[in-house]
């Protein structure tokens, strides 16, 4: 739902000529609660989770026959020897075929939103400028809190950006190019935005700013939304607990820090496609021939939509206006 408000304000602020926290891309907010939460198993909640309660109810609303009909076209494609399976080795094909797009389309937007002149670079005035407004580029207001619902001020908002953007300006020029601007606008797809993507990841969880993570702000974080009263709240709090001893803190200092914190986010050996792919096998690979076919693919219709094999259900909607 996160994912959906904050795409809705962005579009908002976009057209309103202000994007007021371009600090929190969309997709970096997306991408921080699928990693540390992994996959949802009602098929329903995943469907809100990743394309919003309004499209998530679109496809629910669409007759099983043609949701099936969408994707069996969807297959066709990820199919690309046409032997009428899709390998392990397709479907990473697939993903990250449409990841690539997607960044490179999501970049581009903002590209040319702080780009007005359609310049070869865009240096960080310029990015301040058509971001957060010419006062903010001459320091005026930095006191002021500019996101209310974490209580961050103006200069802090700025100080993670710059961060972001002199992690993105490969050749230190001051300025970014489009190549350059993709991976501040993108960040979790690029490896040399990794330890960047780390820290932005902590700020949204370290409640007091220390850089380091206390049992507790992991409860508040990991438990965020459960009622304190229930059985199940009591329960997972227990396995929230051994999980932190046990597997995130390392060291058995009785923290997490930025080290520890990234091991979490990014697993050693971690690809996100494969990952995906492993999961997208174990749920509609039933006869375990290691290999999907259009039947198993398509009687797993809903696992398939709330996976980034079709978009978050995006792809079905577009092939949905063809009809
Ligand atoms: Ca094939
Ligand atoms: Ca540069
Ligand atoms: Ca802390
Ligand atoms: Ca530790």
């Amino acid at each position: 739902m996160r994912l959906f408000i904050f795409a809705a304000i962005l579009t908002l602020c976009l057209l309103q000529g202000v994007w007021t926290n371009p600090s929190h891309p969309r997709d970096e907010t997306q991408f921080l609660e699928d990693r540390l939460n992994g996959h949802e198993a009602d098929p329903h909640s995943h469907h809100e989770q990743f394309i919003g309660e309004e499209e998530a109810d679109m496809y629910d609303q669409l007759p099983p026959n043609i949701a099936k009909s969408l994707l069996s076209r969807v297959v066709d494609k990820i199919d690309s020897d046409k032997d009428g399976f899709v390998s392990r080795n397709e479907l990473t094909r697939w993903i990250e075929l449409l990841s690539n797009k997607k960044v490179h389309e999501d970049a581009d937007f903002r590209w040319h939103h702080y780009n007005l002149n359609n310049e070869e670079k865009i240096s960080w005035g310029d990015y301040i400028d058509n971001s957060w407004g010419s006062d903010a580029r001459e320091g005026i207001g930095l006191d002021e809190i500019s996101d209310p619902e974490r209580g961050w001020t103006l200069e802090f908002v700025l100080e993670r950006e710059r961060m972001r953007w002199d992690a993105a300006d490969i050749d230190k020029d001051g300025h970014l190019i489009f190549e350059e601007f993709k991976s501040f606008s993108e960040p979790h797809a690029y490896p040399h935005m990794k330890d960047v993507v780390i820290s932005d990841s902590m700020i949204e969880i370290d409640s007091n700013n220390d850089n380091v993570l206390t049992r507790e702000e992991y409860f508040a974080y990991v438990l965020r939304g459960k009622d304190q009263r229930s059985p199940e709240y009591i329960s997972l709090k227990e396995r929230y607990n051994d999980d932190f001893t046990n597997n995130r803190d390392l060291n058995k200092d009785g923290i997490l820090d930025l080290d520890e914190f990234g091991y979490w986010v990014f697993p050693e050996g971690f690809h996100r496609p494969t990952s995906e792919v492993n999961f997208l096998f174990q749920k509609a690979d039933f006869n375990l021939d290691d290999r999907l076919s259009r039947k198993e693919i398509v009687d797993n219709h809903d696992v398939f939509v709330g996976s980034s094999a079709t978009d978050y259900g995006e792809i079905l909607k577009h092939k949905k206006d063809e009809l």
